[in-house]
């Protein structure tokens, strides 16, 4: 075996139709390593505080104890001394049509307060309790604080009545496959949105990924070339296929694991 001649191809569980990775689409800076870049912060007129950049396992402002990012050195963290409605979003868009796709991210819930309150608004600046979290793929052009089921394609998240109050960081895996095939060459926004007028809410994320990778019966398809592994799979292959030589042509072998 040299180095650029062999190849393996793992499939999943279920012998999927060979795909390769499609970057239909993707998140820019989804690990926050490289601070804000690629990403849009806004916080409602009135608001304290706004997502900053959280590292260690202290919150950003106030100094709570906090878990450390999963991913890295840092995570995006919104934090205050008062109350506010802070949203992080990203616009993204699929170019062609996309293979079984998944929006990954993780999150930090750190509520304060002795219970969540979920008005379908993100206004802080009223009578009524509002302290809550959630996570939304929005059409492009929405306002950034719109929850208006005309603005919110897919809700991805949402803190609820009776949620633990405080997290360690949860991981969050969605498909959105139908939503990015459906929308082809639209601009979406990922908006994380977070608003408080109880007592102080710490909502962080990391890891925000787009794997366009996945085969339609739930198998991962892993491509390694020479050495080096080009992708993780997590799930048990069942077949493998090696291509032996790439010269003259190339010759598939199958075995069973
Ligand atoms: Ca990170």
């Amino acid at each position: 075996m040299t180095n650029g001649t062999r190849l393996f191809i793992r499939l999943g569980a279920t012998l999927c139709a060979l795909s390769l990775r499609v970057p239909a689409a993707s998140i820019n800076n989804g690990g926050f390593e490289s601070g804000f870049a690629g990403w849009t912060r806004a916080d409602q007129v009135g608001s304290d505080g706004t997502f900053a950049l959280q590292t260690g396992a202290v919150s950003p402002v106030n100094g709570t104890a906090v878990p450390a990012p999963p991913g890295g050195s840092t995570a995006a963290m919104s934090d205050a001394q008062g109350p506010g409605s802070h949203v992080l979003y990203q616009t993204f868009m699929a170019t062609a049509l996309v293979p079984q796709t998944v929006l990954d991210f993780d999150l930090f819930i750190g509520n304060r307060a002795s219970a969540f309150f979920t008005p379908s608004n993100l206004n802080f600046a009223t009578p009524t309790l509002n302290q809550q979290a959630r996570v939304d793929i929005l059409t492009g052009g929405a306002d950034p604080f719109s929850v208006s089921t005309a603005d919110v394609l897919m809700n991805l998240f949402q803190t609820t009545t009776g949620d633990a109050l405080v997290s360690g960081y949860s991981h969050h895996a969605s498909d959105i496959t139908a939503l990015l095939n459906g929308h082809l060459n639209t601009p979406l926004t990922l908006r994380f949105a977070e608003a408080d007028n109880v007592f102080t809410f710490q909502f962080a994320v990391d890891n925000v990924d787009i794997s366009g990778d996945r085969c339609g019966t739930g198998g991962i398809v892993h491509l390694a070339i020479g050495r080096g592994a080009v992708h993780n799979c997590t799930d048990t292959p069942a077949v493998r296929l090696k291509f032996i030589r790439l010269k003259p042509f190339v010759r598939a072998r199958t075995s069973l694991l």
